[in-house]
């Protein structure tokens, strides 16, 4: 008779080494817990540890902002544990398999005291591992974008009201982070919170690799069930540069597909300027403009945080207004080019490419883009009940994207031809414009109004539709 192997190997969505479900270590929360035993004292003091220091130090965290100082306990000291509890009597320290998720749990009793955990580590770099990690796929996205082309924004609009946006009646979503209190998923579930009930815009992130977002989506269709993590990840234009070949750990050719968000501000628009269609234009217009001067503002903040230029000039165009002032328009090809040296171009084939304006609220008004038949269907903000979206429409704004993107943007045919799957997308993340304010709290950026997303989940249900259906998941 063949027994079942319970060994499971995944790829780190971290350090994207290949790890065994036996070798993972877990993260304790002792929470005061004290022990007879010296051995389990020792172990449920803090200390710092050093793997996730190095991982997170060498991903260009300064040393000081990296939170090491904590309770985890690997196999090494387990093994060590388990010697001086077997010396003085103790029950021993135990690894529960999970036969359903594929996991391990942690676990040891003294007496009346219990520490259990189920947040698993990375054997390597020691960062925690999502829910059911070993149980499902794992599809990694890569947000991609220059600074201030909505990244940041766009995942805070996805995680308002526990990813409302991308529920449905046979689809839902919910966090699949190992750790509720790691302090970055922390921070962005206070973004999104802050996002939907005031309309604070998150501050601008630094160039550093952050943490993934970690979702589990659960799909139902014709009495079965099927489910899937995704991880995604915020990163900076310049890091994909940055990484690509040597050094970090060239984490974009990892990634199973990107979302390459495009800002209005690096699209041709200037050609309003002259035929001014519509009276509420030209204040659009000078919107855009503003937000190339917030993005400058944004560059240089981050330049001084970090204490050297973030970026050379060749990143941009640099046009000469007829009120005589200098502008920088940022090049959209910039980061598809970045992927595509990053990635390698045979590479390429592999991966799924969902080309998407952002802030689309900004071309409501544009008639420039109205001037484009059937343009309306690019700002409808109705979601569907069932699905992933509505596939009707989702083709027809296929062929106004692509007229769009031709003449306002650049030419799609050489840039798209590779991947494995493209398409286009025009969403909003805020779905209403911005202003800077300045309160008690500080300088931030405020919606004007409230916060009315248009179709922000497309992209990302999407690529999680693709990648069920190569699996033969769906019809
Ligand atoms: N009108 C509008 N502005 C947006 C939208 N999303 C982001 N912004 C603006 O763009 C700025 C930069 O966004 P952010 O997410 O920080 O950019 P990142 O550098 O790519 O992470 C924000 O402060 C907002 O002012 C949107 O959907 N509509
Ligand atoms: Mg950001
Ligand atoms: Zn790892």
């Amino acid at each position: 008779m063949q027994e079942t192997s319970t060994v499971k190997i995944k790829k780190c969505p971290y350090c994207f080494r290949k790890i065994s479900n036996d070798e993972v270590g877990f993260l304790l929360r002792p929470d005061g817990a004290r022990f007879l035993s010296p051995a389990l004292n020792e172990v449920v003091a803090p200390k710092t540890d050093l793997s996730y220091l190095y991982f997170w130090n060498a991903m260009g965290v300064p040393e000081e902002q990296v939170d090491a100082s904590r309770v985890y306990i690997d196999n090494q000291i387990m093994t060590e544990l388990n010697q001086e509890l077997t010396a003085s009597g103790h029950e021993l320290a135990v690894k529960h398999f999970d036969p359903d998720s594929f996991g391990y749990s942690f676990h040891v009793e003294e007496g009346a005291v219990t520490l259990y955990s189920n947040t698993m580590l990375c054997p390597y770099c020691h960062n925690e591992l999502p829910q059911n990690f070993f149980r499902y796929d794992m599809l990694m996205i890569g947000l991609a974008g220059s600074v201030a082309s909505g990244k940041t924004v766009y995942l805070s609009s996805l995680m308002m009201n526990s990813f409302d946006a991308m529920q449905r009646e046979n689809l839902t979503v919910r966090n699949a982070g190992g750790n509720p209190n790691d302090s970055y998923r922390m921070e962005m579930e206070r973004n999104a919170e802050r996002l939907l009930r005031r309309g604070i815009c998150p501050e601008s992130t630094n160039k550093t690799f952050r943490k993934p977002i970690f979702l589990e989506i659960t799909y139902r269709v014709s009495e079965q069930v099927f489910h899937l993590l995704t991880a995604i990840y915020d990163v900076a234009g310049e890091l994909i540069r940055e990484s690509a070949g040597v050094g970090r750990t060239g984490f974009v050719r990892h990634m199973d597909g990107y979302i390459c968000l495009v800002d209005p501000a690096q699209m041709h628009l200037e050609h309003s300027f002259i035929t001014k269609q519509i009276p509420d234009e030209e204040r659009v217009l000078s919107k855009l403009h503003l937000m190339t001067k917030e993005e400058q503002i944004s560059i240089q903040r981050m330049s001084n945080q970090n204490g050297k230029q973030v970026m050379s000039q060749d990143d941009f165009l640099v046009e000469r207004t007829v009120s005589d002032e200098y502008i920088y328009e940022r090049k959209a090809e910039t980061i598809l080019e970045a992927i595509r040296t990053g990635v390698g171009d045979h590479e390429l084939g592999k991966k799924y490419m969902a080309l998407t304006i952002a802030k689309s609220d900004l071309l409501e008004e544009l008639g420039e883009i109205r001037g484009f038949r059937g343009s309306s269907l690019l700002f409808e903000r109705t979601r569907p009940v069932y699905g992933f979206m509505n596939m009707d429409h989702h083709f027809l704004r296929q062929e106004i994207l692509k007229q769009i993107f031709d003449q306002k943007v650049f030419r799609l045919q050489r840039n798209l031809d590779d991947y494995k799957q493209s398409s286009l997308f025009a969403v909003s993340a805020l779905g209403c414009e911005t202003e800077e304010v300045r309160d008690e709290e500080g300088e931030m950026t405020k919606t004007v109004g409230k916060v009315r997303p248009i179709r922000v989940e497309e992209p990302i249900l999407w690529m999680v539709m693709k990648y069920m259906q190569e699996r033969g998941w769906l019809e």
